[in-house]
């Protein structure tokens, strides 16, 4: 095996702290024990220190849902990569496509805070998708392979074991609709080939590249099963610990 399989939740603005911690008490004693696959609960930025503490025992690391690309600066509501480190998290999702649609991140703020994330030794999870229409258009490969290209611009080679990448089709993002395994396993392939061409086969072969759009207990094992699909990142599935730890069991 040349690179972690990593399965990573994605609580996006769900989750209060005491409802982190009852998520907590419920997830440890079901929790797998000695596995090899890293997973990772990215949550609220008010719960990543209470977070780190809560989900230590059971292996779980943290992560944030977003950072800011400045190292500090009048950002009003913001915080950097820095402060999410500080506080214990080891991950940050960047360019999620809700941070795209919703808050103006593009290209080029994203391989921004792929720089900070890495400057501040976070492992970003850069997000890449296109959207149905892009989809019909027939032009997903070229829009996956340009918004790998930017968000990895001028990031070293060194740094790529710690950097992942989630291929989340944004026609499956919370609406229920999931890729199938060969479209998942033909896009993470070709997101792969985009690496092999920057940085050569050693470093593809390493890059965990995880799929995320409605994965859940049900569809996990056959997406999981793709050899391009190193992990996954999960939505809504995340919020239940049952299902989670149905995803983790899977990739397993
Ligand atoms: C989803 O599964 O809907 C996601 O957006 C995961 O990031």
């Amino acid at each position: 095996r040349y690179r972690k399989t990593i399965i990573a939740g994605n609580w996006k603005m769900n989750n209060t702290l005491s409802q982190t911690k009852a998520f907590a008490e419920e997830i440890k004693p079901i929790m797998p024990k000695g596995k090899w696959c890293n997973v990772v609960l990215c949550v609220p930025a008010t719960n990543i220190q209470a977070a780190v503490r809560l989900f230590k025992d059971c292996h779980i690391a943290i992560g944030a849902e977003t950072c800011h690309y400045e190292d500090h600066g009048a950002y009003t509501g913001e915080i950097t990569a820095e402060m999410i480190k500080e506080a214990g998290a080891k991950y940050v999702i960047i360019g999620h496509s809700e941070r795209r649609q919703y808050y103006n991140e593009t290209d080029f703020t994203v391989n921004k805070k792929v720089h900070a994330a890495i400057n501040a030794g976070l492992t970003p999870i850069i997000c890449v998708g296109e959207s149905l229409e892009q989809r019909e258009l027939g032009v997903t490969m070229e829009l996956i392979a340009y918004q790998v290209k930017c968000a990895l611009a001028n990031v070293p080679a060194e740094k790529m074991r710690h950097v992942v990448i989630a291929y989340e089709p944004l026609w499956a993002i919370g609406t229920g609709k999931t890729a199938t395994a060969e479209q998942a396993g033909e896009v993470c392939q070709a997101i792969r080939a985009v690496i092999r061409k920057l940085y050569g086969a050693h470093v593809a072969r390493s890059v965990t590249i995880q799929y995320g759009g409605s994965m859940n207990a049900k569809n996990a094992a056959e997406l999981l099963a793709q050899p391009d699909v190193d992990g996954g990142l999960i939505g809504g599935a995340s919020l239940k610990p049952a299902d989670f730890v149905q995803i983790i069991n899977a990739a397993n």
